[in-house]
């Protein structure tokens, strides 16, 4: 009976290893309207929260909003099926608002003269394991950029404009990744 237990506790813990593992770094891609990829975002799990890699081409040069949206859904042309902004904690909308901030506001970003975006955020609210901030809930969640600056006041998303790109936050991504991007209309189900 003790040696059943053993190969259980065992497996559990070589399974909930390999589960971590998948979690992060956790790697989206990034499309704009056209359903073009763009770009990439990576999220890593740190102590202070998690740390989100993107790079991303072909924006308009100048600031924009990003944010984490609250479902894992980027349909084109506008992106509405990705909801709102995740917000577990049910604050208000704005790193500058102080009722703020939604758990899935981040900083602006800056688009270079060639419209290239490479740089480092912090979601110091979120997590990649589970529970009730986990990006990965549920069936996850999305991050958006926007066509302008996030105000970081405005309610209820910071007046930045259209959503211009978007990424999948989640487990089943890595389908997405083996499908070949030149045949956009070949889908399997
Ligand atoms: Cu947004
Ligand atoms: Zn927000």
């Amino acid at each position: 009976m003790l040696k059943w237990i053993g190969i259980f506790v065992l497996a559990t813990v070589v399974l909930s290893g390999c589960m971590d593992e998948k979690r992060s770094p956790l790697e989206t891609s990034i499309y704009n309207t056209n359903d073009d990829k763009i770009g990439t975002a990576t999220f890593k799990e740190r102590p202070e929260g998690i740390e989100v890699a993107l790079k991303v081409e072909g924006l308009e040069p100048g600031p924009h909003g990003v944010h984490i949206h609250e479902f894992a859904k980027c349909d084109t042309p506008d992106f509405k099926s990705a909801g709102n902004h995740f917000n577990p904690m049910s604050k208000d909308h704005g790193l500058m608002n102080s009722e703020g901030a939604h758990a899935g506001d981040m900083p602006n970003v800056e688009a270079d003269g060639s419209g290239l975006v490479d740089t480092e955020l912090m979601l110091p609210e979120a997590t990649l394991k589970e529970g009730q901030k986990s990006l990965l809930r549920k069936e996850g969640t999305s991050i958006v950029i926007h066509s302008g600056p996030d105000d970081g006041m405005t309610q209820p998303a910071g007046d930045s404009g259209d959503r211009i790109a978007c990424g999948e936050i989640t487990l089943k991504a890595d389908d997405d990744e083996t499908s070949d991007p030149t045949e956009p209309d070949k889908k399997q189900e």
